[in-house]
């Protein structure tokens, strides 16, 4: 007799191969998925790092730390319990007008969030106004919490910021939340 396959046979295998080929697809998708998260999660951490390490950077060396926008430009003020917009004298002439006076109201930067972007202005005779944040991260949230930032008060002024946000949309959405302190260089009272 010849072996053969019944038709049963045949149908149970073309469905087992069926089934086979549709996790490993499946499989293949969700490994393509995790790809762009990484990727995505990746690029953001990467603008955001660079975006916090410029602001930690130029504010380390700046002084006349305010916390608050109710505080006048060129005075110093804490926020114990957060203020979302910071403001400091740079060490440097950054409004680009070639001239840098500390005791001026020029070459003051401030940091604050709009349409979900970090800002940067700068106060000067060219006054400026830049997102320093890309336009894929969504930033819900920046808060500064600033001490010691009066004369007299024996600290050191010491701001620390928190961001929050996300990047991505739907199943590639992904989240973070970070934080760091920045503590004035120069030797305060
Ligand atoms: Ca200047
Ligand atoms: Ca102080």
């Amino acid at each position: 007799m010849k072996k053969a396959f019944t038709l049963v046979e045949l149908l149970v295998s073309v469905s087992i191969f069926a089934i086979v080929m549709l996790a490993a697809t499946s499989a293949v998708f969700s490994i393509v998925a995790a790809n762009n998260k990484t990727h995505a999660i990746k690029s953001v951490m990467t603008n955001l790092d660079f975006a916090l390490e410029s602001m930690a950077r130029v504010m380390r060396v700046g002084y006349e730390y305010a916390c608050g926008a109710s505080v006048p430009l060129g005075s110093t003020g804490d926020c114990s319990s957060g203020g979302t917009v910071f403001r400091f004298k740079a060490n440097e002439d950054v409004d680009g007008d070639n001239d840098y006076n500390p005791s001026d109201l020029n070459d003051i930067i401030e940091y604050s969030l709009s349409g979900g972007q970090i800002m940067k202005k700068v106060y000067g005779d060219n006054t400026t106004s830049l997102p320093i944040t890309a336009p894929e991260i969504h930033v819900t949230n920046l808060t500064f919490y600033l001490s010691g930032s009066a004369a007299g008060d024996l600290k050191q002024p010491k701001v620390t910021i928190v961001i929050q946000g996300y990047a991505g949309t739907g199943d590639t959405q992904s989240d973070f939340n970070i934080e760091t302190t920045v503590t004035q260089r120069a030797i305060d009272s």
